[in-house]
């Protein structure tokens, strides 16, 4: 050890000795500019205290590990607010439907001549909305004949026709409930499924969180397995409410990650009323996607029944997102949608259309990107919404 602090001691000294000679030397009348010499010694210096450096770099990060780790607070188990009435909380996020779709329609119907040229624009205004053209045409004859009868028309006539005719399209008789009630000891189990991108790993974590605010218990199952990122994802979500997750290595069947999701919720510990499973959203084939998520639903219900098989869509898409749920919904008994993104777009009219090509009722509604943004859809609220 001495003979190492020896050593570099004299290798110092003989660069500052040898540097300095240089510098004196032939240097000396361009000192002015930053010389080879100059910036050879410091980094000769700096070679020397390197190691030093980095042991004391070393020593100190250790140090702080060592200090901090019990400082790491424990993951704070939060209780989310339970779902009623989040539409209702939520519903200044509906604003930009609110004004184009919504206020738009109001503005048509009012005008003094309701001519050939107003209904084709009230109905073009309804087809922008993503209504889709079947319901659009209904509602605009269904609006002639009332307008008709009723003979005249103020604001709240107006409105009131439209609210009617907007929420028969959507249809509040629908059963809308997501059934996360466990059978018994069998926990409920929820397959959420749906195109890469619309909100699915989102959706999964915002369930659970309304599941937990309701006061139930969940396990996730993190069936994504050509991500492991997803799983990351998920794992975030479930901690913060301390819902477990069950992953495996990435590429792993997902078949048997759901089974082994439904399994851990089935006994034990962490026994739970309700399991949700995401899955992989890659559209490569119809015949791959049938073989893998049936593959998902027949081993889980050997197990237990699955009782919902959500399809996530992201309401922004349009028709191009509807022709790929369509394709979902061919190859899984979807029962019920989650609409996400409604908070984006000005296309409320999205959600008629949607029932009626799938033929199931929008259950959920994704509302923003906070935790707590997901809620239960209530025709109602959506349509005095739009028309207020
Ligand atoms: N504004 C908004 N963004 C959302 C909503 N739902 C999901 N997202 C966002 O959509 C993106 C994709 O979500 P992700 O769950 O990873 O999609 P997945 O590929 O289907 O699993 C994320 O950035 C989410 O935050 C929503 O209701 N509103
Ligand atoms: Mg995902």
């Amino acid at each position: 050890m001495d003979y190492t602090i020896f050593a570099v001691a004299i290798f110092v000294v003989a660069i500052l000795v040898f540097g300095g000679v240089f510098l004196i030397r032939p240097r000396r009348p361009e000192s002015g500019q930053p010389g080879a010499g100059e910036e050879s010694a410091p980094s000769a210096g700096t070679a020397v205290a390197e190691p030093e450096e980095a042991e004391e770099a070393g020593t100190a990060t250790a140090g702080t590990v060592t200090a901090e780790e019990p400082e790491v607070p424990p993951t704070e188990v939060e209780t989310p607010p339970p779902s009623a009435g989040r539409m209702v909380r939520l519903r200044a996020r509906l604003a930009r439907s609110q004004s184009t779709f919504g206020h738009g329609l109001l503005n048509l119907l009012g005008s003094d001549k309701l001519d050939e040229d107003t209904w084709e624009e009230i109905e073009d205004t309804l087809v922008t909305a993503d209504v889709g053209v079947t319901s659009a045409s209904q509602i605009v004859d269904n609006l002639r004949t009332k307008v008709k009868v009723l003979g005249t028309r103020g604001p709240d006539e107006v409105r009131g026709l439209l609210r009617e005719e907007l929420l028969a399209q959507i249809n509040p008789d629908l059963d809308r409930t997501v059934r996360t009630e466990p059978h018994g000891t069998r926990p409920a189990v929820i397959m959420v499924v749906g195109v890469n991108g619309t909100g699915k790993t989102t959706s999964c974590g915002k369930l659970a969180r309304v599941v937990v605010g309701d006061g139930h218990s969940a396990v996730l199952g993190a069936a994504d397995t050509f991500r492991a990122a997803a799983a990351d994802q998920l794992e975030t979500w479930g901690g913060r409410v301390g819902a477990p997750v069950v992953r495996k290595d990435e590429g792993a069947d997902p078949a048997s990650v759901a089974f082994d999701a439904v399994a851990r919720a089935s006994e034990g510990d962490d026994r739970a009323d309700t399991v949700i499973i995401d899955t992989a959203g890659r559209l490569h084939t119809k015949t791959g996607l049938m073989d893998e998520l049936g593959k998902v639903k027949r081993v889980v219900e050997k197990r237990c029944q699955v009782d919902e098989v959500l399809l996530v869509l992201d309401a922004t898409t349009g028709q191009n997102g509807l022709r790929q749920a369509r394709v979902f919904a061919e190859v899984v008994n979807v029962t019920g949608i989650v609409l996400t993104k409604l908070d984006g777009t000005a296309k409320g009219g999205i959600v008629i259309q949607v029932q009626r090509e799938l033929g199931v009722p929008v259950k959920l509604v994704g509302l923003g990107e906070g935790p707590d943004d997901l809620a239960p859809f209530d025709p109602e609220t959506f349509v005095d919404t739009l028309l207020e």
